[in-house]
């Protein structure tokens, strides 16, 4: 792709932004930057930025700021219906989403992880286990350090996690491996419907060919239906016995080939919860169809302490158990997170709603959750849907939940932070949400 001379708009000024204004000026382009955001929001953006040749369009969006531009990169939380991008779309402008620009320049062969729920602990482990193994990797994407970053890099694999975002704007993109580990209601806000953002999500196998792979979850009814219109070889995983593939049984993971099988105890990992069996049997699948030892696979399981603002650990007071599960942001992963625990559980929960359906949450509220605290934007509209489940209360932040929690609590009890919801109302992101809440329950 020749980028030279050719003048780019960059719709976003964040991380992607940032990075992909960076990579284009690298090959020559002319780069305007475009942001709803003002310049005072954004000076730390602009000093990241400093000295560059950049044309900045910032406070509003004009759709006259599309003259003589010949591409535009769109950040991915920029959606399809921008102004911008609808004016790029009727004028015939090239979009391409960052994914997909990076694509054009990558040498190397990368794993592309997308799911609902678990992308970031699947990817997170892909990475370790192949730089246990040697390999020159890089964990990237969605995570949170955009892929375009990477490409100048003399990579051997890229693991990448990938959002239905990142896909609106590809038209080539072919990872060599693609994961999908679940579909369940998210993003609701951005989509028509629920099938529109299985659809998106799908996009990511659409380049594949036999010679790549597409990694499935057996057990996902709309996810194992995806094996019928693939063209790449699939590798599955699940927790039912299958003849070659993953699958999970009593304490052990198993990986069977054709030539014989693999264990993986899980005596001794830490990471817990049946969604992270099936990130590890996810990422399991990627090790070994690159050939990685079993013994470095089980050595990586176990040293892997899990993620921040996932299911995370704070601490045990009064004989109360405190997890930050900050990055649950839709009912699937308040579903599985619940899943996780035996003992009576009170949830804090609250923030932006983004449309999905709280009543997937009642049965799961009405068998563990002994106190519901809600706040943030959404509060009524969950209490409306799960009220009469459990014990109710709202309350106006995050300081009045956790001294809420901590004064129902009683030994033996688990305190969780799974807010179903985005965190923009109140918070920059889910990672400030988790450590506001952490900091709160250190200081109780
Ligand atoms: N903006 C506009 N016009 C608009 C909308 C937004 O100018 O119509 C501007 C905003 O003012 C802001 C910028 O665009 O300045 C925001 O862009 P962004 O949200 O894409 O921010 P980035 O920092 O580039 O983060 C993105 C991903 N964000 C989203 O998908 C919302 C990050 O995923 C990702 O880590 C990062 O790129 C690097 O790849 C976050 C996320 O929430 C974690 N992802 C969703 C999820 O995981 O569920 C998909």
């Amino acid at each position: 792709m020749e980028l030279s001379d050719k003048k780019v708009l960059v719709v976003g000024l964040a991380r992607t932004g940032i990075e992909c204004a960076r990579f284009l000026l690298n090959q020559g382009a002319k780069v305007a930057v475009s942001d709803l955001r003002s310049e005072t929001d954004l000076s730390q953006e602009i000093e990241a930025l400093k000295g560059l040749p950049i044309d900045y369009l910032l406070g509003r969006e004009e759709r006259r700021w599309l003259d003589d531009v010949e591409l535009v990169v769109p950040s991915p939380g920029v959606p399809p219906f921008n102004p911008l991008l609808q004016e790029a779309c009727s004028r015939g402008v090239q979009i391409l989403s960052e994914v997909e620009l990076a694509y054009r320049f990558l040498r190397f062969p990368i794993i592309a992880i997308t799911g609902t729920n678990g992308k970031s602990t699947a990817t997170t482990l892909v990475g370790l286990m192949l730089k246990a193994n040697g390999s020159r990797v890089f964990v990237g994407g969605n995570i949170g350090a955009p892929l375009i970053g990477f490409v100048a890099g003399n990579w051997e694999w890229g693991a990448v996690e990938i959002s239905s975002f990142q896909l609106e704007w590809i038209q080539e993109f072919r990872p060599r491996m693609a994961v999908l580990l679940n579909l369940t209601e998210d993003h609701l806000d951005r989509y028509p419907d629920f099938a529109a953002y299985c659809r998106t999500k799908e996009k990511m196998f659409e380049h594949q060919t036999r010679e790549d792979i597409a990694i499935l979850n057996r057990d996902d009814p709309l996810v194992w239906a995806m094996r019928e219109r693939r063209r790449a070889k699939i590798i599955s995983f699940g927790f039912s016995e299958i003849d070659q593939g993953v699958f999970a049984r009593s304490a052990e993971i198993v990986w069977r080939g054709a030539a014989g099988e693999e264990r993986f105890p899980l005596r001794h990992v830490k990471i817990q919860g049946v969604h992270n069996v099936e990130n590890m049997m996810a990422a399991i699948a990627v090790a070994k169809a690159i050939g990685v030892p079993a013994q470095i696979i089980q050595q990586t399981l176990e040293e892997f302490p899990g993620l921040e603002h996932r299911l995370e650990f704070v601490r045990e007071k009064d004989g109360v158990r405190y997890y930050n599960d900050s990055k649950g942001t839709n009912v699937g992963a308040v579903v599985k997170s619940l899943a996780s625990f035996s003992v009576p559980v009170i949830l804090l929960a609250g923030g932006v709603d983004k449309g999905g359906d709280y009543g997937v949450l009642r049965e799961g509220v009405g068998k563990k959750v002994k106190r519901l605290v809600l706040f943030g934007a959404a509060k009524d509209l969950i209490a409306a849907s799960l009220g009469r489940e459990t014990q109710t209360v709202i309350v106006n932040d995050m300081e009045a939940a956790v001294r809420d929690a901590y004064q129902h609590a009683r030994p033996g009890d688990v305190v969780l932070l799974s807010p179903a919801c985005s965190s923009f109302d109140m918070f920059r992101n889910y990672a400030e949400r988790g450590r506001v809440f952490k900091s709160l329950v250190q200081s109780l």
